[in-house]
């Protein structure tokens, strides 16, 4: 008889990102454990679900893997509305992915809730003899928009883990922030943040901490 998965907690991500910087791989790697060295271009928005343990709480992710096309954006943006963190992609070895980040950011402070939590990862770190975005530029630009920098390499899912938990644990504590109101100091997107409650889940509204 199948088993049935137990959860704590339903955390919505998204991955953001231009065309071919690796999405796609990402997703792949860190829910599958798999690399596919192809460019099949995602087409709208594809999803995946991970279950991880975050502070002794057992998290479902629902991982959205949106297509970096544009004209797909009619149908991505609304994913952002619901997404609880947003992964912003670039390509260490493409500087027109990294100048593109303004660009994503952007659309999350349009169609996203306040309050949502964002990380920037620089993808593609194998690559290292063709890098044209340095480690350090990366991270001024994080640091200046108020979010955390992670590098990774789709093909080696030890990198991958570190940024898919710290955005998770993010999340986690915001909900928990938001159901304990005497604690409003909010996490992510720089200063903008504030205290709107993300749309609860069923297992979020089961959470006690007060
Ligand atoms: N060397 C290297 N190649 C990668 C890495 N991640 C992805 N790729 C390659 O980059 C190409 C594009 O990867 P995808 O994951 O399909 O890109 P995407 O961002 O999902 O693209 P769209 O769906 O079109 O938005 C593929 O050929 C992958 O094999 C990586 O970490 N290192
Ligand atoms: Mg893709």
């Amino acid at each position: 008889m199948a088993s049935i998965a137990r959860y704590d907690q339903l955390v919505r991500l998204m991955l953001v990102g231009d065309q071919t910087v690796g999405k796609t791989c990402l997703l792949c790697q860190y829910a599958n454990h798999e690399f596919h060295d192809h460019h099949v271009t995602t087409l709208g928005v594809d999803f995946r679900v991970k279950i991880i343990e975050v502070e002794g709480k057992t998290i479902k992710m629902q991982i959205w893997d949106t297509a970096g096309q544009e004209r797909f954006l009619a149908i991505t943006k609304q994913y952002y509305t619901r997404a609880q963190g947003c992964i912003l992609v670039f390509d260490i070895s493409s500087r027109s992915s990294f100048e593109s980040l303004a660009k994503w950011l952007l659309y999350v402070k349009m169609y996203a809730q306040k309050g949502t939590s964002v990380i920037i990862v620089g993808n593609k770190i194998d690559l290292a003899e063709r890098r044209q975005v340095p480690r350090e530029t990366a991270q001024q630009f994080a640091d200046e928009n108020g979010v955390s920098y992670f590098e990774t390499c789709a093909k080696d899912l030890k990198t991958l883990e570190k940024p898919f938990y710290e955005l998770c644990k993010q999340v986690v504590e915001f909900t928990e922030k938001s159901i304990c109101p005497e604690s409003n100091d909010t996490v992510s997107l720089g200063k903008e943040a504030d205290s709107t409650k993300p749309e609860s889940s069923p297992a979020q509204n089961k959470s006690k901490c007060c």
